[in-house]
Parts: C-alpha cells; sequence; structure tokens
C-alpha cells in the first residue's frame, strides 16, 4: 500500500505502533487517559455520562485499530466491494453491542479475578464489567447513558443495521451509507393520551461513535441548467451542468465490529455543511448577514430525518437529500474504483450496490452522469456498467409508499439527471416496442414517466427496476406478490429471472446474546457451546429440540422468562412514573401479549385494541350476570396487552389508534371490578434498545397486518428467538417462520392474501354489516364508554369500518381472531407444559432468521461477492 512517509522513517513508526488494551488493567488505564485527556476531566468530577463516554472512547480505540486494518486488508487484496445505501440506519446504542463483537488481541479469558461471572460465557464484556466495578461505576448504569441512534423510521432502517452487523461478521467488504441526520426520528411524548413529537437532538453530548472526516468534502450541486455548446449536441453526449446551488458532503464514520472476527467495516454517513465559497456581490452591497444567512441553509439538507414509515411525503428537501447522499456516495465509491487503476468495463466486477427501496435510485441516474459526461463513456456503454453494478430491494406494496417526484421539481433541481432518465425510458421503451409491437397500454403502462392528468411524475420503481440487475422482495410471500401484482409487466418484459426472493433476518448477536443475556446463557450451556458459536451458526439450535420436553429443562426456560417479564415490569413501573401496572405477584401467571411496531393500519392495532374491548366487555357481561371471578378467570385469565409504536406525525388516523389505546387502558385499568385481570398498557417512544427489553419478555405477540399489506416484518422473527410465540395472520414471514418452527407452534388466523381483492370489492358494493361480536365493540365505542366527554371521539375508527368499505379487513378477520385469541389463553393457563414445548422449539428452529443467512444469499445470489477473512 503506498505511503507518503519515507522509508527510514517507518521504523519508528513501527516502533512507536498503537496497540489494543488486552487485559482490564489495560482498559482501565486507557479509560483513566480519556477521562483525563479526552474530556478533561478527573477522579472528581466523572459521573455516568463521562463514563460512558470514556468508556466508549476505550473500546472505539480499541476498534479502530482493527478498522484500519481492516481497510488496508481490503485495499491490498482489491475484493470486490458491496455498497448499501440506505437512507436509514436504525441502530440503537452501539457501546454495548461492540462489547458483545469485540475481540481483543489475546481473547482475554480469566485474567485472575475470581467473580463468578468470568468462569462463564466469558467475553471482553464481562472484563469490561468486572473493570468498570472496581473504577467505581456499574456497567448497566453507563450502557444507559447511550441515546440511541435513531436514525430510521421501523422496519426498513433496523434491516439495514442488521446488515452491516452480519456483513462485518461474515468478513465481507462492505461499506453502508447513509445520512447523518441531526435529528433522529422524533421522541414520542403521551400527553392527555395524544401522541405528542418532541425533536430527538441526539448528538447533544457529542457522539464518540464517530469519526469527521474533515478533510474529505465533496461538492454537491442543485439546479442551475445544462450546457451544450453552439452546436446543440445530442443529449446522450458529454454535457455540462453548470450553475445553481452548491454544498459540501462531510462523511462521518462509525466502525461496525463482526462478532468473533477482527473486521471492522465501515457506515459513512455524510453531513452537509456549507461552502466556503462566498457571495461577494451581496457581501459587497453590504448584505454580509445575508450572503451568510443562505450559506448556513446547507445545513438544512441533513437537519432532519423524514418521519414516514411506508408512505411517501414528496417534498422538495426530501428528494435533495436523496440527491445529496447518492452523489456524495457515488463520488466515494468512484474515486475509490479509479484508485485501483482498472479499465471502466471492470466496474461491475469490482464494485456491487444495493438499492435499499426506491430512496437511492438516483444513484442509478448519477453513475451515468458520471460515465457520460465526465469520464466520457459511450451511453450504452456506460448504461451497460451501470445497470449490472446495480441492484433494487423492494420493502412494500403499498400504493402510498411508491415514490414519485413530479417532472417540474426534480427538473429544476436536477435538470441533467432528467434528460438521462427521458433517455433511459427512452430506449427502454424502445426495446419494449421491440419485444411487444403496437402494444400501446402496455408502453404507457410501464413508462417511467407517468402521465397522469395533474402532473407528470416520475416513477422511481421503474426506473430502480430498468437500472438495475436484480430486484428482490424481502419474504416469499412478499416476492411472489411484486411479480404480480405492481411489478407484473417487468416480469413479462423481462422474464422471471430478474425477480428474486431474499427474506429478511435479524442480527443474533443483538436481538438474542445483547437483548437477552440469560436465554443466551441457558443455550449455551444447554448445547455446550462456552464460545457462543450458535450466534454465528444458529442451526445449531436445532440442538435445543430434545429438551422441549425435559421438565427441569422447562422450568429453567421458565425462569428466564419470568426474569425478562419482571425486567419489562420496572421499565413500565418506570415509564408510569412509579407506578406498577401489574402486581409483582401476578406477573408470574399474567400473559404478556405485546405488539410493538409503527402505527399503521394495515398493520391493525385497531383490531388488536378492539379484541381487548371485547375482551373487556364480555368479562363485565359475566360479572353482571352473576359469575363469579373465578367462573370469569376460567374464560378470561389473567393478561396485560402491552402495545408501542410512533405514528407519523400527519397520520391522522393512526394518531387516532394511539388515542383509543390509551383511552382503553384508562378506563380498564381503573375498573375495580376487573381487578388485575386485564391491563393494557402502551409503552411511549417505542425505539430499539427499548425493544431490547421489551422483546424477550412476551409470552405473546402480535402480527395481524391485512393479508399481503406486511412485506415481511422483522419483529416476528425478534419475538420468536426470545421463547415468545406469534399470533399472526398469513402474511409477510409469517409465513416461513410457521414453515420452520412447525404449524403446531404458531397461532395463524384470518383471510389469506389471495382473497383480499374479492373481500375489498365485496365490501365497496355489499355491505353485509360487521359481525355481532365486532358490532358490540363498535357499538361501545359510539356510546362514549372510552370517551365519555365526546362521544364522537372514535368515529373515524368505527366509519372506516361500517362505511369506507372496511379497506384493511377487520371486520372480515374479526371473529377468527378473537377465537384464536380464546385458544391462546386456553393453551397458556391450562396447559403450561404444552405451552413451554412451543417456546422451546420455536426457538429451536428459528435460526433460519438469522441475518448472517440472509446476507450470504445476498452475497452469492446477487452480489457475487466473497468474504475477506483476516488472517
Ligand atoms: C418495511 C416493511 O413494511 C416490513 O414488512 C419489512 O419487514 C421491512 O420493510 C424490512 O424489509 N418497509 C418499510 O419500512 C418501508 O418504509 C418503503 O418501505
Amino acid at each position: 500500500i503506498e505511503t507518503t512517509i519515507p522509508a527510514q522513517s517507518r521504523e519508528i513508526w513501527n516502533k512507536h505502533k498503537v496497540q489494543k488494551f488486552n487485559t482490564a488493567d489495560e482498559f482501565q488505564e486507557r479509560f483513566i487517559s480519556h477521562v483525563e485527556w479526552t474530556l478533561a476531566r478527573s477522579l472528581y468530577n466523572c459521573d455516568d455520562l463521562a463514563a460512558y463516554q470514556a468508556t466508549s472512547q476505550s473500546v472505539r480505540d480499541n476498534l479502530v485499530i482493527d478498522w484500519n486494518k481492516t481497510q488496508q486488508r481490503q485495499t491490498a487484496r482489491d475484493p470486490k466491494r458491496v455498497y448499501y445505501l440506505s437512507l436509514e440506519f436504525l441502530m440503537g446504542r452501539a457501546l454495548d453491542n461492540a462489547l458483545i463483537n469485540m475481540r481483543t488481541d489475546t481473547d482475554v479469558r480469566d485474567v485472575g479475578d475470581t467473580d463468578e461471572t468470568l468462569t462463564k460465557g466469558n467475553t471482553s464484556r464481562e472484563m469490561i464489567k468486572n473493570a468498570m466495578n472496581e473504577l467505581g461505576f456499574k456497567l448497566e448504569d453507563i450502557l444507559d447513558e447511550e441515546p440511541d441512534a435513531a436514525l430510521g423510521n421501523g422496519g426498513l432502517g433496523r434491516l439495514a443495521a442488521c446488515f452491516v452487523d452480519s456483513m462485518a461478521t461474515g468478513n465481507y467488504p462492505a461499506w453502508g451509507y447513509g445520512l447523518r441526520y441531526q435529528y433522529g426520528i422524533f421522541a414520542q411524548k403521551i400527553i392527555n393520551g395524544y401522541q405528542v413529537e418532541t425533536p430527538d437532538y441526539w448528538l447533544n453530548f457529542t457522539n464518540p461513535w464517530e469519526i469527521e472526516r474533515a478533510e474529505i468534502q465533496v461538492p454537491i450541486n442543485f439546479y442551475g441548467y445544462v450546457d451544450r455548446g453552439q452546436n446543440e449536441k445530442s443529449t446522450l453526449e458529454p454535457s455540462d451542468w453548470i450553475g445553481g446551488e452548491r454544498v459540501l458532503a462531510v462523511p462521518y464514520d462509525m466502525p461496525i465490529p463482526g462478532f468473533k472476527t477482527s473486521t471492522v467495516n465501515n457506515l459513512r454517513l455524510w453531513s452537509a455543511k456549507p461552502t466556503t465559497e462566498f457571495d461577494f456581490k451581496k457581501f459587497n452591497n453590504g448584505d454580509y448577514k445575508n450572503s451568510v444567512e443562505e450559506q448556513q441553509r446547507a445545513e438544512s439538507i441533513t437537519a432532519v430525518l423524514y418521519p414516514n414509515d411506508n408512505f411517501l411525503q414528496g417534498k422538495e428537501l426530501r428528494l435533495k437529500q436523496q440527491y445529496f447522499w447518492c452523489a456524495a456516495s457515488l463520488h466515494d465509491i468512484v474515486r475509490r474504483f479509479k484508485k485501483g487503476k482498472r479499465a471502466w468495463s471492470e466496474f461491475p466486477d469490482a464494485i456491487a450496490i444495493q438499492i435499499n427501496d426506491t430512496h437511492p435510485t438516483l444513484a442509478i441516474v448519477e453513475l451515468q452522469r458520471i460515465l457520460v459526461d465526465l469520464e466520457k463513456l459511450d451511453w450504452h456503454e456506460a448504461w451497460k456498467i451501470v445497470t449490472s453494478t446495480f441492484a433494487f430491494t423492494n420493502h412494500t406494496v403499498m400504493q402510498e409508499a411508491l415514490e414519485k417526484w413530479p417532472i417540474s421539481l426534480l427538473g429544476r433541481l436536477l435538470p441533467r439527471h432528467l434528460e438521462i432518465i427521458y433517455d433511459i425510458n427512452w430506449f427502454f421503451l424502445q426495446d419494449v416496442e421491440k419485444k411487444f409491437p403496437h402494444d400501446m397500454d402496455l408502453l404507457s403502462r410501464v413508462s417511467v414517466i407517468e402521465e397522469s392528468s395533474q402532473e407528470r411524475q416520475v416513477r422511481m420503481a421503474y426506473l430502480a427496476i430498468i437500472g438495475s440487475h436484480k430486484v428482490n422482495g424481502v419474504a416469499e410471500l412478499h416476492s411472489d406478490l411484486i411479480k404480480t401484482t405492481i411489478f407484473k409487466d417487468f416480469v413479462k418484459i423481462y422474464g422471471s429471472n430478474k425477480f428474486t426472493n431474499v427474506t429478511n433476518g435479524i442480527t443474533p448477536r443483538r436481538w438474542l446474546k445483547q437483548a437477552n443475556p440469560k436465554l443466551a446463557q441457558l443455550i449455551s450451556e444447554t448445547i455446550n457451546d462456552p464460545e457462543d458459536n450458535y450466534l454465528l451458526d444458529m442451526s445449531k439450535l436445532t440442538q435445543l429440540s430434545k429438551y422441549a420436553e425435559d421438565e427441569k429443562f422447562q422450568k429453567k426456560w421458565n425462569d428466564v422468562k419470568q426474569f425478562n417479564k419482571q425486567r419489562l415490569a420496572d421499565l413500565i413501573k418506570k415509564l408510569n412514573n412509579g407506578v406498577d401496572i401489574i402486581e409483582r405477584d401476578h406477573i408470574r401467571n399474567t400473559l404478556f401479549d405485546i405488539q410493538v411496531k409503527r402505527i399503521h393500519e394495515y398493520k391493525r392495532q385497531q383490531m388488536n385494541i378492539f379484541g381487548v374491548i371485547h375482551r373487556y366487555l364480555t368479562m363485565k357481561e359475566l360479572l353482571q350476570s352473576g359469575a363469579s371471578i373465578e367462573e370469569v378467570v376460567k374464560k378470561y385469565p389473567r393478561k396485560v396487552s402491552i402495545f408501542g409504536g410512533k405514528s407519523a406525525p400527519g397520520y391522522y388516523m393512526a394518531k387516532l389508534i394511539i388515542k383509543l389505546i390509551n383511552s382503553v387502558a384508562d378506563v380498564v385499568n381503573n375498573d375495580k371490578e376487573i381487578q388485575d385481570l386485564l391491563k393494557v398498557y402502551f409503552i411511549p417512544d417505542y425505539n430499539v434498545s427499548k425493544a431490547e427489553i421489551i422483546t424477550p419478555a412476551s409470552d405473546l405477540s402480535e402480527h395481524i397486518s391485512t393479508a399481503g399489506t406486511e412485506a415481511s416484518g422483522t419483529s416476528n422473527m425478534k419475538f420468536v428467538m426470545n421463547g415468545g410465540l406469534i399470533i399472526g395472520t398469513v402474511d409477510g414471514a409469517n409465513v416461513e417462520i410457521t414453515r420452520e418452527i412447525g404449524e403446531d407452534n404458531i397461532f395463524l388466523f384470518g383471510n389469506l392474501a389471495e382473497n383480499v381483492d374479492e373481500l375489498r370489492y365485496k365490501h365497496q358494493f355489499h355491505n353485509e354489516g360487521v359481525p355481532a361480536s365486532l358490532a358490540k365493540v363498535l357499538d361501545a365505542m359510539q356510546n362514549g364508554a372510552f370517551s365519555p366527554q365526546n362521544h364522537s371521539e372514535f368515529m373515524p375508527l368505527i366509519d372506516s369500518i361500517k362505511s369506507h368499505g372496511d379497506y384493511y379487513l377487520v371486520s372480515d378477520d374479526f371473529e377468527a381472531y378473537i377465537s384464536t385469541q380464546e385458544l391462546v389463553d386456553q393453551v397458556y393457563h391450562k396447559d403450561k407444559k404444552e405451552w413451554l414445548k412451543k417456546s422451546i422449539l420455536s426457538v429451536a428452529n428459528i435460526g433460519f432468521f438469522s441475518s448472517d443467512r440472509c446476507i450470504e444469499e445476498y452475497a452469492d445470489t446477487i452480489w457475487n461477492a466473497e468474504p475477506v477473512k483476516p488472517e
């Protein structure tokens, strides 16, 4: 590898080579130097926050050494590189994860300490925990000081975070590219039952996990015009894009440590800065303040994450974010490629770019622009390179999420890119015409330009398909659906080989080892794997099967669950102003029923809360007809319904669902007659670090989307991996989860995706009313049972079912939902052994859903990339 340091100086460099800490002692020394030198604090004013920062800095030091070596190794071997472009990386906290993944050079085991934690599944984490204790700090408290890196909305963003973990763990030479938002997803407060959004200024106390690369500044242009000289060349020839607004993109790097490997990959997040260019005209006119203010506006590009999940909000600033990030990332990728001095035609052999949904689609156009306008390649030669480089993952079939940008906006912001899009479309439509002559309908259906009545728009998904060599869905059902619905015409045009499936996965390091240390320990003991190798090969979990009915083992298994339920109850108490929702003594025999995810009508939290209301009303009826509490308990055993999730700030119906949940909680939790038999709680500000406490505590979790709407879901995998059972519809990855764990171990119900169209049609034209069980619920709501001050408060939820066609088919699935819930109660309370057996068998067979498997599939079938293993 090249360097400008003269040969004779290298000896000195090597003599003073930095070293990782390997022992508790060395860690403490490093910690104290960071307290003193990095934070300029001391023994006398080191609080938990400072301790968190000094610990993170120390751990980061170790990671940076491996990070540098990883980059050097990859530069030397020059393998095919993978770039994962995602507008969202919902990383959560970094420190605990780093402690679990990090390797010290000597892979420290017992360091002479007799603390019992050192004798079990020994990792650097235990070593540091003890070292912290000696320094006067509790690791748990220190970890709690870290704000979540909440640079994402939901499933799509968290998937990207699991992927970078697995790519590092699998030693893939892979980088993530995203944006460094100053404000992540808003913090959610619940005030009088309503969601209130407050800003998430997560960088407040500075972020020890990022390394600013201030020396790299990529100029990014917007607006302006295209110049093709005097004699009007064709748009296919190199053209100049001139003028407009200019900002700088500065990268911040986050080290991504693999598990049980010294590979540390990079997540590069771009931040917008003003240029140092200056408007001298304004300045000379004496308008110094305004000339600075305009520049300052540059920073607004990366100020805030758009808080919508599965929904397009067509704002100019969002399009600016997208281009800013695509252009900066491609500049970086191309610069790195050029260092290798290879021919352009080899670009696709050197690089694979995966685009996470359509948000990075402009990267396709930008690469074409770079190749044609700047590198002067022939248009078709360039296009061949582009299409062999990109691959596209679709994450939703929801119409309202499919990105479309008005031609007028795109053309103004990116005039040259619009020309290129037109040309891409032109050649594409010519090919279609050749294959399917005179099919005007087909041409207009697949055109990248939608000629709708109001405004012509660019269909980003179509552009993404045309510009990629592979298109994948995220679960089998979803990948089949996109081929028969939204992308049907493209299957006809390209053949079905272009379309493939990679079922989602989750990282077991965070979602098992980190979130559920007790279960992880029980597993490693039981399958005799003290080194936690099962976290790399989850098929090892099948060894648990033989203990599924072993009473002693079942007891241990149950104890872990009880511990985790207690931990969640403690969190809820803290969030609930110190008031317990469930009495301690009752936790053990209370079923924890959890639904946590973004609030969306298609995810049907409304059906869940209607089910709770139904249960409540029926219990009341039983009591009023003279039944004793004991008799009621027989039919409706103790249960707490826990909800959590954010609504997009502008999503009226989702916000109303949150309010309904809180209003029902208010009534049910304060009903003396019902006692502790039924409780409802909405956990405010659901995020990754809360999910780590919530997920291990479920007995049952709900994944009850209208069939065909949830592309995959990933929390379903997390809950099962933590020994919770699922109630769910035949949707997304629930289908494959069922196949893996067995249909006896999951509670499926409801209509199938194939029947949805017909049911919707029926609602439109023959309104048959709602089933009696649901009518009872809706009537109570309408009578103000949960809104005594305002009986019509929840009418929009009622109307959407009764009068507006029940698009999400709540009325069609409600009875099956209720009866399946009753079945759940019976198994849980009547046959605990059976329940535990299901739970154990589920974990034993969930290995398929490790994101390691998922990344391997991408590498083999889409990227054609190989790992680069450290020696
Ligand atoms: C989500 C899907 O809704 C979810 O089912 C899936 O598990 C997840 O992506 C990861 O693939 N989609 C989004 O969050 C989204 O915004 C545009 O799609």
